[in-house]
């Protein structure tokens, strides 16, 4: 493996260390360096550290692309120190970044190697994005309707205390979701609904629509069920994760209920996830990447919807451009163009590891992150008892743009091939 050390930041910040009186186990984890210095500033205990450099692909300023390169820290820590690093990079910092748990280190020297080589195999399209399934497109579109979104965001986030990998919630909120997917799909037989079972209690849940010519390409789309607290989470947790991310959920079951309802076929295969533990270091959907990966299972696009339902501002739709690819995202933005046309897509970062994207991206696949906001004005209530459904009036009108965008992307994909 070709991995770069990259020099330690500044050890004054370790004047700020005080004995922690977290004692979890100890993970470990890999983060971007404003996460590593809210880490180190917490006091939370850390052990071999090891700093990486990683080049980034992305736009510049005058759009054009260009590497930029960030430090990415690898090391172990106190596991019960990471819902709060993630409120600290919420709070404190202008991205959103996350971090990503890893089984060993030599996972975690992996994952960061997966970065560079996503960076330096550039930005080649593998797929075909010209806009051509208008005839297909627009009748489904006018299917897509606010109030099954804004009851499956309802469901997700009051039928539950919480939906926490770990708890009788999460695991009950996954096994619902198969009945509920399962009714769905009916009896086509060219649909299946299954739980992706992890080393931990929650599955995630994926429901393919086999591809009728070309089923051996693979077309994902995705967001996670479960949620957290960032002051900690436990079995009687209130964690509603009405916009994280019941609402990603949400606007893609609803997608997936018109093309299963319409009796559309798609020539590429088609899956629908809902990823388990999210918000724990992005762990199900790495487990599904590395599982895909190391079955050479062909998937040409990953959408990813996590929060979908806060208007933060006048944008719509917010395109995250790192650690997503360049070419698909250009596709995504020209579909919003093509089909919603009324609506304002305009551009951010996120940081290292923010959303289950990160995990196709690492495994070299192409992912893409249509968001709820810039990051500036996203939804302040989340990993907080007060997500509810009601911090967005009582409705699903911003999510039901990303519902339509999803339906738009599975269709334009799904559709190619022989
Ligand atoms: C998130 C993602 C991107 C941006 I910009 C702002 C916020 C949410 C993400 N960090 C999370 O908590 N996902 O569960
Ligand atoms: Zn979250």
């Amino acid at each position: 493996m070709r991995l770069r050390r990259a020099a330690l930041v500044s050890s004054t910040l370790a004047t700020c260390f005080v004995a922690s009186a977290q004692a979890g186990p100890m993970v470990w984890a890999s983060m971007g360096e404003d996460a590593y210095r809210l880490l180190r500033r917490s006091g939370a205990e850390l052990e071999r550290v090891e700093p990486y450099a990683v080049e980034i692909r992305a736009p510049q300023a005058d759009g054009r692309i260009g590497t930029r390169e960030e430090t990415v820290y690898l090391m172990r820590v106190d596991e019960d120190a990471l819902p709060r690093l993630s409120r600290d990079i919420h709070e404190n910092l202008k991205t959103c970044a996350g971090f990503m748990v890893h089984t060993s280190r030599a996972d975690g020297r992996q994952a960061v190697a997966g970065f560079r080589e996503a960076a330096q195999r550039g930005v080649k399209p593998l797929v075909n994005y010209q806009i051509d399934d208008e005839a297909e497109v627009n009748p489904l579109i006018s299917q897509v309707q606010e109030s099954n979104i804004r009851s499956t965001i309802v469901k997700l986030s009051t039928n539950y205390k919480n939906r926490y990998y770990a708890t009788t919630g999460g695991v009950n909120a996954s096994n619902d979701l198969v009945t509920t997917w399962k009714a769905l799909a009916g009896s086509r037989t060219d649909v299946t609904v299954k739980q992706f079972t992890h080393s931990w209690a929650q599955k995630s849940v994926i429901l393919e629509i086999k591809g009728t010519t070309n089923p051996g390409k693979v077309v994902v789309i995705g967001g996670h069920l479960d949620s957290i607290l960032s002051s900690g989470t436990s079995e009687n947790s209130i964690a509603p994760g009405a916009d994280d991310d019941a609402s990603g959920v949400a606007s893609l079951q609803e997608a997936m209920r018109v093309l299963l309802q319409s009796g559309y076929k798609p020539k590429r295969t088609l899956q629908f996830m809902a990823y388990a533990a999210e918000e724990i270091g992005l762990k199900g959907s790495q487990a599904i990447a590395t599982d895909y990966k190391n079955n050479a299972k062909k998937v040409v696009g990953v959408l990813q919807l996590d929060m979908t339902n806060y208007q933060g501002a006048a944008s719509d739709i917010t395109m995250i451009t790192d650690y997503t690819n360049s070419a698909q995202n250009t596709f995504v933005k020209n579909l919003a163009a093509h089909y919603l046309p009324e609506l304002k897509v305009n551009e951010d970062r996120c940081g290292y590891a923010c959303s289950d994207h990160a995990s196709w991206t690492n495994k070299g696949y192409v992912a893409s992150f249509p968001f709820e906001a810039p990051l500036a004005n996203d939804n302040k209530n989340i990993h907080t008892s007060n997500d509810t459904i009601s911090k967005s009036g009582d409705n699903a009108n911003h999510a039901l743009k990303f519902a339509k965008l999803a339906l738009a992307y599975a269709v334009e994909l799904g559709s190619d091939g022989k």
